[in-house]
């Protein structure tokens, strides 16, 4: 009975506690996309919301240092070195120029460079020609972007959903053209920005850089790429940095995962572009394992995964999750986190499931997600966590909970007002069970005592 009562109670809190989460996420949402409405909006990336939006990285302002900026070369170091490629500045000779003009075929050898000395988001670049007060005939008509998340080691390059890498750069001497890049460059250090003329010509440029600080976020990822050509269409991860081995599985990078952008409740919005699907094969235990790798010791509040729920289809979030911690990726914890997720065949919108990592520490965090249904479709993972600055002594006990820790089962997080219902209903069935419960107790009570009288009276008239 207690059992049943404390259960009862349970469920109203989580109720309760679930509905006004709802309502926060209802406020916080992006109008619902119907299927006929045009399908090309990409959504913006909402890594750098925190610090209030993307802002001038310091180009312009001399934030970025000039040691910071550096170039595969210079016409004249002291009049059009890279220190003066600076957006709206007229410094010297005005811009940064080249050695060499470009051409087709030399494109790609010359570029201008900012060590950014920490891990950034980008999230647009603006270019400017140079205008040398009047003299300068020198811009850019296009460039691309090359960027390193290991001081150089590795280099990759930015490109569009499309595949295009080149963004349009200027037309003139002064303009400035900016481009929002539609996925971010994510957790980078280095950044170059690659000069492209297709007919031979001398270049100049002036540039910023748009974006913001954020060294929390993980720098690679690997987990199997999602599925090719399914019913939903294309359900791989588009903008995968990293290697993609003969497998499908990825490893060494970073993609849509982790770029700040949801997919749409309507997944035939863009394509799926931003979703990331994997079907079961149909074995009981199936599941997609994620790793995630940070760029050092991080102290885990929670994780947050936008799932699609097209219960109908076969699509559900998944059922479980197993959550593992390492502090070198090859030893894990040996107890995982155990989180489960209550099947919602009511409402089949895209929701944000959070999952407790109750002050886990380590640089890399594995998640097993066991299938529910057929499908799970996963378009972002975020996480909230604080780096470990102190001395922390990587102890592999400490791998495991600090505190004993029993599992935590998180009901749904629905994203959406029209779940209410439901939630007077479960509210009103609760207060009903009460009533009949208590009114039941009452009964019983009362008829024990009748009994009990009727058994003391004959006790006593018997003495
Ligand atoms: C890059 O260099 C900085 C400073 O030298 C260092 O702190 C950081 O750990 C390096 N990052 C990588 C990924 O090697
Ligand atoms: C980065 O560079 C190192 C050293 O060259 C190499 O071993 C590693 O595989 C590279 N990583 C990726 C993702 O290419
Ligand atoms: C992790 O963060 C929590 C909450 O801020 C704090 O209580 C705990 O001491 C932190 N753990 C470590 C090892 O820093
Ligand atoms: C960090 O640990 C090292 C080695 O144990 C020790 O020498 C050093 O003093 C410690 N630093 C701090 C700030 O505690
Ligand atoms: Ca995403």
């Amino acid at each position: 009975m207690i059992a049943i009562i404390g259960r009862l109670v349970l469920t109203i809190i989580v109720a309760i506690v679930v509905f006004t989460d709802g309502i926060q996420c209802a406020e916080r949402r992006i109008g619902y996309k119907h299927e006929e409405d045009i399908i090309i909006d990409i959504k913006k990336s909402n890594l750098c919301a925190e610090m209030g939006g993307p802002k001038a990285l310091g180009m312009e302002s001399g934030v970025i240092s000039d040691v910071d900026i550096t170039a595969s070369s210079s016409y004249n170091q002291q009049s059009v070195g890279p220190q003066n490629g600076r957006l709206n500045r007229e410094i010297s000779g005005g811009a940064w120029c080249p050695s060499k003009q470009l051409n087709s075929v030399f494109s790609g050898s010359e570029w201008i460079q900012v060590d950014l000395k920490d891990k950034f988001v980008i999230t647009g670049v603006g270019t400017q020609g140079r205008f040398g007060n009047g003299d300068g005939v020198e811009y850019v008509e296009e460039y691309w972007l090359e960027y390193s998340r290991d001081n150089g080691t590795n280099w990759s390059k930015w490109s569009g959903i499309d595949g295009n890498h080149k963004l349009p750069g200027n037309m003139d001497t002064y303009t400035v053209v900016k481009n929002d890049l539609s996925h971010p460059l994510v957790g980078i250090n280095l950044i170059r920005i690659v000069p492209f003329a297709g007919h031979q010509r001398t270049i100049c440029m002036r540039f910023e850089l748009f974006g913001c600080r954020q060294n929390s976020l993980p720098v690679r990822y690997s987990m199997p790429d999602g599925f090719k050509s399914s019913k939903f269409g294309d359900l791989v991860d588009m903008t995968y940095d990293g290697n993609r081995d003969n497998n499908g599985y990825l490893n060494g990078g970073i993609g849509q995962l982790v770029d700040g952008i949801k997919g749409d409740d309507n997944y035939k919005v863009n394509h799926v572009f931003e979703w990331i699907g994997w079907r079961s094969n149909g074995e009981v235990n199936d599941g997609v394992q994620i790793i995630f790798e940070f760029n050092g010791l991080e102290n885990f509040t929670s994780a947050t995964f936008h799932c699609h729920n097209l219960y109908k289809q076969d699509m559900e979030v998944f059922s479980a999750a197993k959550i593992w911690f390492s502090f070198d990726g090859k030893i894990w914890s040996k107890k995982p986190l155990e989180f489960s997720y209550m099947a919602d065949n009511a409402i089949d919108r895209a929701r944000d499931v959070v999952i407790h990592l109750h002050h886990r520490i380590g640089k890399f965090a594995k998640f097993d997600l066991k299938f529910a249904k057929k499908w799970i479709l996963i378009s972002e993972v975020s996480f909230k966590s604080s780096a470990i600055k102190s001395n922390y002594t990587q102890s592999y006990t400490h791998l495991e909970a600090v505190h004993s820790l029993t599992p935590i089962t998180t009901a749904a997080i629905n994203s959406d007002r029209s779940s209410l219902t439901e939630f007077i209903v479960l509210i009103s069935f609760g207060l009903v069970f009460t009533i009949i419960f208590s009114a039941s107790i009452v009964l019983l009570r009362l008829h024990m005592r009748r009994n009990n009288k009727s058994g003391h009276t004959v006790a006593s008239s018997n003495v």
